[in-house]
């Protein structure tokens, strides 16, 4: 394992996203809370998700401030970023913490974003933002479906977190979809679970016909491996045929662009491994993107 982000000879590791020193007005004067949780319990491919937070917390350090893509820029005060929550290898245990950060944090009229750690992250993190947003919906972009019922006799596996996000009756869209076992194929067509999947030639047509059909406040689940390996290498289960970059800021634009308010994001899966720092400076930049394209139109 390696060092995460706690650790007390890691004091020098930058423990704020983007900038090196707390905002002046602390978690009181942001708008966008950043909560790293370094959790890591059933991996079952490539390792190191634990180290994810860490990484992005020092890789947002070389982002830009001021974003090209949608020409704006956050006030110094408007991100704050929360300590880890402690490390742990017990689902239930990172689960209740995560769930009541969140709480919280939606309670204050915050953005919640949550920085990985395996995907299972996500679900007490919606589990919050349902009780908060009954009537909202979750964006889920991936290369798998995660809709297994169980993965290795783990029904909190990183395989099964859109199955137990359905199972609290939450809208789901699945976007960048190309892995899915013969069960979660049957459950698709079952329950009609919509998805656009890169490897079907309507990809675009589908997924802007889903995303004009939903309304409201959404929580953005995002799987780094939803991008092609290519753009980010470092993930415990890369998947060829993924998104490249500009069509990932395509995606983000129909989603500004759409009646659906990101209300709070995850961005999970990150395994960084050396030599592969672009993975790292990639999803710092992304999850940059995720906040000024998504979450800082809602902010005045
Ligand atoms: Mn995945």
């Amino acid at each position: 394992m390696g060092n995460g982000s706690g650790g007390g000879c890691f004091h020098h590791v930058m423990n704020q996203f983007l900038i090196s020193q707390p905002p002046r007005d602390g978690y009181a004067g942001a708008r966008i809370i950043v909560l790293p949780v370094p959790f890591e319990a059933s991996v079952t491919y490539g390792e190191g998700t634990a180290d994810g937070p860490a990484a992005i917390l020092k890789a947002s350090q070389q982002v830009e401030t001021f974003d090209l893509y949608f020409k704006k820029e956050l006030p110094e005060t408007a991100i704050f970023t929360l300590p880890a929550v402690r490390s742990t290898r017990h689902y239930e245990e990172m689960a209740e913490m995560v769930r009541s950060r969140v709480l919280e944090i939606l309670t204050d009229r915050k953005h919640p974003v949550i920085l990985g750690g395996e995907h299972s992250v996500a679900i007490p993190a919606i589990e919050a933002f349902h009780t908060i947003h009954p009537n909202g919906c979750v964006i889920h972009f991936d290369a798998h479906a995660d809709l297994r019922d169980h993965y290795r006799q783990n029904a909190w596996s990183h395989a099964c977190t859109l199955r137990r996000i359905r199972d609290l009756g939450i809208q789901t869209l699945s976007v960048g979809i190309r892995s899915v076992c013969r069960e979660e194929w049957d459950l698709i067509l079952k329950n009609n679970i919509p998805f656009a999947s890169p490897e079907q030639p309507d990809f675009w047509e589908t997924l802007n016909r889903h995303l004009t059909s939903f309304t409201g406040p959404a929580w953005l689940t995002f799987d780094v491996d939803g991008l092609d390996p290519s753009v980010i290498p470092a993930t415990g289960t890369p998947e060829p045929g993924g998104l490249t970059w500009q069509e990932v800021m395509r995606f983000l634009d129909l989603l500004a662009a759409s009646r659906i308010r990101v209300i709070g994001a995850d961005i999970v899966e990150l395994a960084p491994a050396p030599g592969l720092h672009l993975a790292d400076f990639t999803t710092a930049k992304l999850a940059h993107r995720i906040m000024i394209g998504l979450m800082a139109s809602q902010m005045n």
